[in-house]
């Protein structure tokens, strides 16, 4: 198996233009001479028509948009390589997996699902996890999310969830959002999605960054090894920086302040040398265990608790490179979990084989021909001969006469791969069955795994999902949608039910209303269908709080710092810190009442990155005020005030040294600051590396959600 360390093979096979030191020519070829003034009849005259290459720059132009993704429309994507730590030929015969140290390019995007391409990064959403690994055996996607589970158990809802979480079609509001109507009316229909509802209410929708989220399969794949012997497997995506989530109020600014927030920390941390990465985890479930679980393996509404099955990392992914051009490669990126290659496998989980059929398909009217796999971001790295011909822009110069098989005219040629040369063979699963339009009763507990992951999380966590709630269902303006939520979440717990139903200022009903579950069955009426809940082998699982999985290395890497100044500032306690952050490869930016310079203690010039116009506090990750005279030009600011209790309100890091304090003082929330409080670092002493060390350790810590309010205390 040849290591594709070096990108370079991809990229050769790839059409790169820059442009420079070139003459501007037409599409033809033919130089351009004025690029500025169209042909026209007389200085003053009207255009002529003949003019073809005024025609030609236009009619590209009006040309140049595609059809937005149906979801998925918004997101972000880099080049880098997986490299395997742990191989697993007993598992599986895929070549990319066999081999220590064997690195495969892949492209990775990720992305929201509900908004336009247009649409904020901080949304309320699931993210998208889509790694498409461009192996020598051909290419593999692994479509994935940031969440382990799905709304619904069934493909054919998946146009109903979609049409619900969009943007109302009468008025097309709200843009990204799902606190609205139609989503929670679906929702309040579909016990089954109630799993999903908490992970997508918990701080999981509102990630810090692409780089610390997790990732996950979703479904129940099949590894298939050399011998044809086949395991279930779930696929898990760690990231090496931890998993971090904002704040929903600092969320909602972000939108405002930086709808790009997700997209530019992701190309800055690359262009920076801070590449992320990821572990790559299996869990193997043997398939003689395929019914041992109260849960089944094949509903996308439930997880295999850790507990149950550890996760094993085989491997790493790292995203070291930034696309050339966004519209080439993150746009016109075509992922499908129907992408496999030999060793890994489908279940028959009813949600992915749906799947199966609609990525194809999609990218039909989104990229506009079945040769989208000809688009360079899309080409196997493994040679690519069969028999498909034509079509809209095809790109490969098929030679000769023969195209079928099997032929004689072409020598046979190209000929089918037999098992042992690598072709590839679907695992001979016995399937024994009537055909029916029904779904498995194994596949009606909505509410046991909901309970896990709600008593999994840790008061401050499960605060943030009330809070959520409210704010979702507060929007929602139809009275009775928010009196049923209130009665599934009562079948999650009561007192997450009552304490959502207080903001609302609503009443838990007694009973839940009964809810429509997968109404096409007419077995539903016979109580067949029936939502329950299943008694759960594992109560609690601390892999499903954020809060309860630190980093295992903590880091700032890659956090940005504000730090505020103004005339007079400390010279040695801004360069203390600065240089004290570059080398935990963190960044501190300066911002002052204006660009240009400040002036500090020792009349040296400070170079300002920001104004306080444009810079906010939800762009940082921590706040630092250093010592200095002058001081009471921030401690009068408005726009300090503001940055500085936004900064507290989010839990945030907040160090101020020497004079500096007294700036604190000054704050609005200043007469809430405890001494136990261990996110404000405070002290007389100025530029001292005491101070600065504390300051970065506390930033490791990410967030003090202990100054908030708490439902849960
Ligand atoms: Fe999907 C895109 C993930 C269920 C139909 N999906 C899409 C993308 C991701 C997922 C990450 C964006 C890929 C990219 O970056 O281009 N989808 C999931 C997961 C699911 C899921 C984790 C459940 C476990 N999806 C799902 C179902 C259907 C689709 C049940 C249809 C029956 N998904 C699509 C799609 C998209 C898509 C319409 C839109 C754009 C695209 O495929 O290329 O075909």
């Amino acid at each position: 198996m040849k290591n594709l360390q070096d990108e370079k093979q991809r990229d050769l096979l790839i059409n790169k233009s820059d442009g420079t030191n070139k003459f501007l020519t037409t599409d033809q070829g033919v130089r351009i001479n004025d690029d500025n003034n169209s042909l026209k009849a007389g200085e003053r005259g009207p255009s002529l028509l003949e003019d073809f290459i005024l025609r030609e720059k236009i009619t590209h132009f009006d040309h140049e948009r595609i059809p937005e993704r149906i979801v998925h429309a918004r997101g972000s994507g880099a080049h880098g390589f997986f490299e395997v730590t742990n191989p697993i030929p007993e598992l599986t015969k895929a070549g990319f997996l066999q081999e220590k140290g064997l690195k495969t390019p892949v492209f990775t995007r990720f992305s929201t699902v509900a908004g336009f391409r247009g649409s904020t990064d901080l949304a309320r959403d699931v993210r998208g996890f889509a790694v498409k690994f461009y192996t020598q055996e051909g290419i593999y996607d692994l479509v994935g999310n940031n969440i382990p589970v799905f709304f619904i158990q069934d493909a054919s809802k998946f146009p109903d969830l979609v049409h619900a979480v969009k943007p109302e079609p009468h008025n097309e509001i709200p843009q990204a959002a799902s606190a609205h109507d139609t989503f929670w009316d679906f929702i309040s229909l579909m016990p089954e999605s109630m799993h999903m509802i908490m992970w997508a209410m918990s701080d999981r929708a509102i990630p810090r960054s692409y780089r610390m989220m997790e990732g996950f399969g979703v479904h129940t794949f099949r590894l298939v090894n050399e011998a044809g012997e086949s395991t279930f497997v779930k696929f898990h995506w760690k990231p090496k920086l931890g998993t971090h989530a904002v704040a929903w109020d600092e969320a909602q600014k972000i939108s405002g302040k930086n709808p790009d927030f997700h997209r530019q920390d992701l190309w800055e941390a690359i262009e920076a040398g801070n590449f992320p990465e990821w572990e790559l985890g299996v869990q193997i479930i043997p398939t003689e265990d395929e019914n041992k679980y109260e849960f089944d393996l094949l509903d996308s509404t439930k997880i295999v608790p850790e507990e149950l099955v550890p996760v094993k990392i085989i491997g790493r992914m790292v995203l070291n490179r930034n696309p050339d051009n966004f519209f080439a490669e993150t746009e016109q990126i075509a992922f499908h979990p129907g992408h496999v290659v030999p060793g890994i496998d489908f279940s028959n989980d009813p949600l992915l084989q749906g799947r199966l059929f609609s990525y194809t398909d999609t990218q039909l009217s989104r990229l506009g021909s079945p040769n989208f796999h000809e688009i360079p971001i899309n080409r196997s790295v493994a040679p690519v001969h069969n028999n498909q011909r034509d079509g809209h822009m095809r790109q490969e110069i098929n030679m000769g006469r023969v195209s079928y098989h099997p032929n004689s005219l072409g020598g046979g040629c190209p000929y089918q791969a037999k098992i042992a040369e690598g072709g590839f063979y679907s695992f001979n699963e016995r399937i024994d069955a009537h055909k029916i339009r029904e779904r498995s009763e194994s596949f009606n507990d909505h509410f046991g795994q909901a309970k896990l992951f709600f008593n999994s999380q840790t008061p401050v966590e499960k605060s943030h999902i009330v809070k959520a709630l409210r704010f979702e269902l507060g929007k929602v303006e139809t009275t009775a949608i928010r009196v049923r939520m209130l009665g599934l979440l009562s079948q999650v717990d009561r007192e997450l039910a009552e304490k959502v139903a207080i903001g609302l200022g609503a009443t838990v009903p007694p009973i839940l209303e009964t809810p429509i579950n997968h109404g096409v069955s007419p077995e539903n009426e016979n109580g067949k269908h029936e939502p329950r809940t299943v008694e759960q082998s594992v109560q609690s699982s601390d892999a499903l709080s954020m809060l309860k999985n630190p980093t295992n290395s903590p880091t700032i890497a890659s956090r940005k710092v504000a730090i505020l100044c103004s005339d007079g500032v400390s010279e040695a306690a801004v360069s203390n810190m600065k240089k004290a952050l570059l080398k935990e490869d963190a960044k501190g930016c300066i911002i002052a009442p204006h660009l240009g310079a400040v002036i500090s203690d020792t009349d040296a010039e400070i170079h300002v990155d920001f104004s306080f116009l444009t810079a906010s506090s939800v762009l940082f990750d921590a706040v630092y005020i250093p010592d200095g005279l002058g001081l009471s030009v921030l401690a009068e600011s408005d726009e300090v005030n503001e940055f500085l209790n936004d900064a507290y309100k989010h839990c945030k890091v907040i160090g101020a040294d020497g004079k500096a304090g007294a700036v604190l003082s000054a704050a609005p929330f200043a007469s809430k600051i405890t001494n136990e409080d261990q996110g404000l670092i405070i002290t007389e002493e100025a530029a001292s590396d005491k101070f600065v060390s504390d300051f970065i350790s506390a930033m490791e810590k990410h967030r003090f959600w202990d100054r908030e309010p708490n439902l849960y205390n």
